[in-house]
C-alpha cells in the first residue's frame, strides 16, 4: 500500500514538474534583437514587420524587442552576441564574415551579381553552402535581404578608374577595403550611422553603397555625384540562436519561420521599391545622377574580374561549388 500510495506521489509529483515546464516554455517570452541600421532604414522597418508578425501569430507568445542602430551591439559583435547566446536573434551585414570564409562574400564581389534577379540566384546558391557554417555555430538562418545596388558618391564627376585614386573611400567590409586598395584609393571603415559625420569631418570623400544608404544618410550634404554603377547587391540576414528556438513550443517555431518567409519576400520587394524612390529623392535634393562612363564600367570590370579571381582561390571547393550553382 505504501509502495502504491509512494508512486502515486511521483507520478503527481512528475505530472506537475512536467506542466509547470511546459508552462514555463509556452509562457510569454520576449526575445532582444540587436540590429545594425538605424529605423528608417528599410531593412529595420522590414524587421520591426517581422517582429509584430511573430507576436501577432503566436498571441503575445513571443515578443521580439528590437534594438536598431548597433544601441545594444555594435554592428561587428551582433553575430557573437547570437553565437554566445546573450542574445537570441540578430542581424548584420553577411559579408562581413567573409573572414571565416570567403563563401561569406559571394554577394559583395564587384559585378558578379549586378540587379535584382541575378542577387537572388546568388542567393539560391549560397544559402544551403552557409547554412551548415552558421549551423556549426549555434546560429539559424532565418531570411536576408538584399541591398539596392551599389553606386559611387563623389564630389566631383568620376569618369575613370584613375579619378578614384587617392581618394579618401568609405568602406563597409573587407572586399569593399580591398577594392579601394585596388583601384588606389585610402580605405577607411565607417559604420552607416557615423556616413554623416565622416564625411562632415573630412575623414571620407568618397563612397560606394546604396541609393537608400546615400539617401538616409543626406548625402547631397557632402557630396554632388552619384554614379549609378549598379556594382553588387550586399545582403543582410537574420540569425537566431538554436539553443533558444528549439526552446520554444514546435507551434511558436512554426510561426517564427513563417513569418521569416514573408519577411525575406517582403524585404526584397522593399528594397527594389526603395531604390527607385531613393534615386529620385537624391535627385530632388540636386544631386548629379550620372550614368557611367564606358570607360569607367570597363576600368571597374577589370577590377572585378582580378577581386573574383583572387575570391576564387581562398574560397575553394565551397566557392567552386557556390558559383556553379550560380552560374547554371
Ligand atoms: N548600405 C550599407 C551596406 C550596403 C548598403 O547599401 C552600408 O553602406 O554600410
Amino acid at each position: 500500500m505504501k509502495q502504491i500510495k509512494r508512486l502515486v506521489f511521483s507520478l503527481i509529483g512528475l505530472m506537475l514538474c512536467a506542466f509547470t515546464s511546459s508552462f514555463a516554455a509556452t509562457d510569454f517570452v520576449t526575445w532582444d534583437m540587436p540590429t545594425p541600421y538605424p529605423d528608417k532604414t528599410f531593412h529595420t522597418q522590414n524587421i520591426i514587420e517581422f517582429a509584430a508578425e511573430v507576436k501577432q501569430l503566436t498571441g503575445g507568445k513571443l515578443a521580439i524587442k528590437v534594438h536598431s542602430a548597433g544601441s545594444l551591439f555594435k554592428h561587428p559583435e551582433i553575430k557573437n552576441a547570437v553565437r554566445g547566446g546573450q542574445v537570441q536573434i540578430g542581424e548584420f551585414f553577411l559579408s562581413l564574415l567573409s573572414n571565416e570564409n570567403a563563401v561569406f562574400g559571394a554577394d559583395s564581389q564587384p559585378f558578379l551579381a549586378t540587379n535584382y534577379d541575378e542577387a537572388m540566384k546568388l542567393w539560391v546558391a549560397q544559402e544551403p553552402i552557409i547554412e551548415p557554417l552558421l549551423k556549426a555555430q549555434m546560429l539559424q538562418p532565418l531570411f536576408a535581404v538584399a541591398w539596392p545596388p551599389q553606386g559611387l558618391y563623389t564630389k566631383k564627376e568620376i569618369k575613370s578608374v584613375d579619378d578614384l585614386k587617392g581618394l579618401k573611400f568609405r568602406t563597409y567590409n573587407a572586399t569593399l577595403e580591398k577594392f579601394a586598395n585596388v583601384v588606389g584609393a585610402a580605405p577607411t571603415q565607417v559604420e552607416v550611422p557615423d556616413i554623416p559625420q565622416a564625411f562632415a569631418t573630412g575623414q571620407v570623400e568618397a563612397m560606394i553603397t546604396s541609393s537608400s544608404t546615400g539617401a538616409n544618410s543626406k548625402a547631397w550634404d557632402f557630396v554632388e555625384y552619384f554614379t549609378d554603377i549598379q556594382a553588387w547587391l550586399p545582403k543582410n540576414i537574420v540569425v537566431v540562436n538554436r539553443r533558444e528556438f528549439n526552446k520554444l513550443d514546435a507551434e511558436v517555431q512554426k510561426s517564427v519561420l513563417e513569418a521569416a518567409k514573408k519577411a525575406e519576400i517582403r524585404g526584397w520587394e522593399m528594397s527594389k521599391k526603395e531604390n527607385a524612390a531613393q534615386i529620385a529623392l537624391l535627385k530632388e535634393n540636386g544631386m548629379k545622377v550620372m550614368q557611367p562612363s564606358e570607360e569607367l564600367m570597363k576600368g571597374l570590370k577589370e577590377v572585378g574580374n582580378q577581386m573574383l579571381d583572387e575570391w576564387k582561390k581562398t574560397a575553394g571547393t565551397e566557392g567552386e561549388e557556390l558559383l556553379k550553382k550560380y552560374y547554371n
